[in-house]
């Protein structure tokens, strides 16, 4: 058994501009975050993902980094930082850091450079390319966050290639120099003490040298043929590995959109030389239609059980999966992939922890899912605050393609702000986030959905999290166990069991709202309650 720290570990995602602010300008900052450490600790998490701290003009939330080697303003200073990890790391907890190095910020020094002339010596850090005529881009991609993934450059008459917004320009990996510099600045934060990086996009660094039309969809082209898991992606990540991530105790998990099991074994094989771990994006793309996540469809449960049986199955002793339901990108756990009514929510959000923490890999719990928080009632286009969510309204309803109060209610259900609403602390004001007017709105539900209510309740699903990390120290088959589905044609209830040596473990989780009746196997009924939402602690033969 190949034991590893980041195997037996709990990851807590923490998105610093939502999670605690103090002092009083209504954005969460690094102080924040050090003040709650002693939460996080009671949790049980091992190691905190901290969405980008960086220097950052903010078009993306810090996806758009302006300096690699300096803290945003807002979310404080270095020394700050610093503070923070050494005082994480004296409770115990490890700090992994967001790696934003498809693309930069267009006021990162290296962009701001590159724009100047064509023979500055940063032009060839970016993609630059001659439109096909004075008015046509180079090719019809779009960008992820609506239009042409190219812009024009008055400058030198040329355009640059942006797959996310057109203040995010992508690097030129082809670039030795690139490569370099990222790997120097890489070093200094390993130097630092930090112990890992999830790494943005990282599927997405390598392009194809000809850039012809995407297949299209819609009227702009798919890049992803010439840009997702491109030519050279695992020559340059073992480069890394071999430049950098090699030479330190630290975890690695790659965002890599999509990834099959088949490719995740060369990103994250056992022996590949890569990353520990991937992001895999199958089981959230479940509810997606014609205009991709902007609709109301709901995940079905078999096509769900299938999607994370094959990653269970398919990486089985080959490499380790990553477990999420939520994060930054996403609507919340509850109300996406269970029923956050008032009769429900508390039972079906410790049903879903259930339900992905006794799978086999890393799991991942994003900041508030603990608390079984939940969408927010946001209602006009002026409550969102996500480039991506006001883009799609624009260009969605502007085309006429989808009418306003339809796009609206999609918003509602899938807009990533659903997740980036401020993490609600107690009662008080602002659900004691902020004294000030926090930069996006507070989910009115704080009043009952909150830190100090649910720490003060022995059944909430604060306390139902701390008791499934704590197990998970406890039982070594958590950790290890072989994954086995049972009942696959059940649309109601997700059955799969955990097989170390002798030992097994039986999980059972209702999807429905209803009662559901189910024959536990013969070799179970001896067996002992681990856990559970009902607070059953003994198994009977029926
Ligand atoms: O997300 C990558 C990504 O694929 C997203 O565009 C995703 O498809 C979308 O958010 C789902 O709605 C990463 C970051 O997680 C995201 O926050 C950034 O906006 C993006 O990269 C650009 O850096
Ligand atoms: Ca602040």
């Amino acid at each position: 058994m190949n034991q590893t720290w980041w195997k037996e570990a709990v990851i807590y995602q923490i998105y610093p501009r939502s999670f605690m602010d103090s002092n009083g300008d209504g954005i969460g900052d690094i102080k924040g975050i050090t003040s709650r450490l002693d939460y996080l600790k009671y949790l049980g998490v091992d190691v905190i993902w901290l969405s980008p701290i960086y220097k950052s003009p903010n078009d993306d939330n810090g996806y758009d980094i302006s300096d690699y080697q300096a803290i945003m303003d807002e979310f404080g200073t270095m020394e700050d930082f610093d503070e923070m990890l050494s005082q994480a790391h004296k409770r115990g907890l490890r700090i992994i850091m967001d790696l934003v190095v498809n693309h930069t910020s267009d006021e990162h020094k290296w962009f701001m450079e590159s724009r100047k002339s064509k023979d500055n010596e940063y032009r060839d850090y970016y993609i630059w390319r001659d439109g096909k005529d004075a008015e046509t881009p180079p090719n019809n991609w779009g960008s992820c966050f609506g239009g042409s993934a190219w812009q024009y450059d008055e400058t030198t008459g040329m355009y640059y290639l942006h797959l996310f917004s057109k203040k995010q320009p992508d690097l030129n990996w082809d670039n030795p120099n690139v490569r370099k510099d990222v790997f120097d600045m890489m070093t200094w934060w390993c130097d630092k003490g930090i112990d890992g990086f999830r790494m943005d996009v990282i599927s997405m660094i390598s392009k194809t040298k000809e850039m012809p039309d995407g297949p299209a969809a819609d009227f702009y082209g798919d890049y992803s043929p010439y840009c997702v898991h491109g030519p050279n992606i695992h020559k340059y990540l073992r480069e890394m590995n071999e430049k950098v991530l090699s030479k330190y105790d630290i975890m690695t998990v790659g965002e890599t959109s999509g990834v099959t099991t088949e490719l995740a074994k060369q990103y994250a094989g056992e022996n590949a030389g890569e990353l520990n771990m991937v992001f895999q994006f199958e089981h959230v793309d479940l509810d997606g239609g014609k205009y991709g996540k902007w609709t109301d469809r709901r995940v079905n449960l078999r096509e769900f059980k299938q999607v994370m049986t094959s990653w269970q199955t398919g990486l089985e002793g080959k490499a380790w999966n990553s477990l999420f339901l939520g994060n930054h990108d996403q609507p919340r756990s509850v109300s996406r992939f269970g029923n956050d009514a008032p009769e429900y929510r508390e039972i079906c959000a410790k049903m879903l922890a259930t339900c992905l923490h006794m799978l086999k890999g890393t799991p991942y719990v994003y900041q508030g899912e603990e608390l079984g928080m939940k969408n927010c009632p946001f209602s006009g286009i002026e409550d969102y605050r996500d480039i991506e969510s006001i883009n799609a309204f624009r260009t969605l309803t502007g085309e006429g393609k989808i009418a306003p109060e339809d796009m609206l209610r999609y918003l509602a259900l899938r807009s990533r702000d659903n997740a980036r609403t401020p993490m609600q602390w107690d009662d008080s004001v602002n659900a004691g986030f902020s004294s000030g007017t926090p930069w996006i709105m507070v989910n009115p539900d704080y009043t009952e959905i909150n830190a100090a209510r649910e720490l003060a309740d022995p059944d909430s699903v604060f306390h139902y999290y701390r008791q499934l990390i704590a197990l998970r120290k406890q039982e070594k088959i958590i950790v290890h166990g072989v994954y086995e589905l049972l009942e696959p044609d059940s649309e109601s209830l997700y059955v799969y069991t955990r097989t170390l040596g002798e030992e097994k473990l039986l999980v059972i989780c209702n999807f429905t709202a209803g009662e559901e009746e189910y024959r536990i196997p013969r070799e179970f009924v001896s067996g002992s309650v681990l856990t559970g939402n009902y607070g059953r602690t003994t198994v009977e033969e029926t």
